[in-house]
């Protein structure tokens, strides 16, 4: 890539398309230098607009030059690879697999949750039905977050002490959980607090307020 050329990010509605927040907030919280390009999404032109960017007809996708990525992990990685604000994935080995075992194990996994509880961070919902194949995930996730935090999270109060990757990739899921008022084990609500109030977390919600307010 040309080294005058910003990476582009391309991306749906902040208030609900998940996959592109992942990505959005490991490159923000890496303090990269980068121009977002929005697609709003559920309308009749959104394929076709999606399909002018990136080539697999979803959001989001990175354009680094001519070369497009398409895939969240795959950009938080690369927005691992390129922080300058430090490393976003854990300087311990050990640590590192066990960040990238969560992160991969969120971008497979969780169907039910997703399906059943949408992202969408501006809303408040206090009675939302919740499955039993639900509460399997949320379960799961708790029990995920609990061993990250157990083996790893001495230094700080993220799921491996610092800001890394599997935070990002989970941050959508802690917004379901406040949307949806889950209820959580102590150290979970503890660990939804703090991620919910990274500031890259503060400033995507900060911009689906703005969409949603101006319609944009
Ligand atoms: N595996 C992809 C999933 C991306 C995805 O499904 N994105 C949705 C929006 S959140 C999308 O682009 N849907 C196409 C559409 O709305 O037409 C990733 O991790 O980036």
């Amino acid at each position: 890539m040309a080294q005058h050329q910003k990476p582009v990010l391309v991306i749906g509605d902040k208030n609900y398309s998940s996959w592109s927040m992942r990505p959005w907030i490991a490159m923000t919280a890496g303090g990269i230098d980068f121009e977002e390009t929005h697609v709003k999404l559920r309308t009749e032109e959104t394929k076709a607009t999606i399909l002018r960017h990136s080539p697999s007809g979803t959001v989001p996708a990175l354009k680094l030059g001519d070369v497009v990525v398409p895939e969240s992990l795959a950009i938080c990685e690369w927005a691992a690879e390129n922080s300058k604000t430090g490393p976003l994935l854990p300087v311990d080995s050990v640590a590192r697999a066990a960040c990238r075992a969560a992160s991969a194990e969120m971008h497979s996994g969780f169907a039910t949750l997703r399906k059943e509880c949408p992202m969408d961070i501006l809303a408040r919902e206090t009675c939302h039905p919740i499955s039993d194949a639900c509460r399997s995930d949320i379960a799961r996730i708790e029990a995920l977050w609990e061993n990250c935090r157990h083996h790893f999270g001495a230094g700080g109060p993220y799921l491996f002490g610092h800001f890394t990757i599997a935070d990002a990739m989970f941050a959508p899921v802690v917004s379901r959980f406040i949307t949806y008022g889950v209820h959580l084990l102590p150290e979970s609500a503890d660990y939804v607090a703090a991620a919910s109030h990274h500031p890259a977390y503060q400033a995507w919600v900060a911009g689906a307020k703005l969409q949603v307010e101006t319609g944009i």
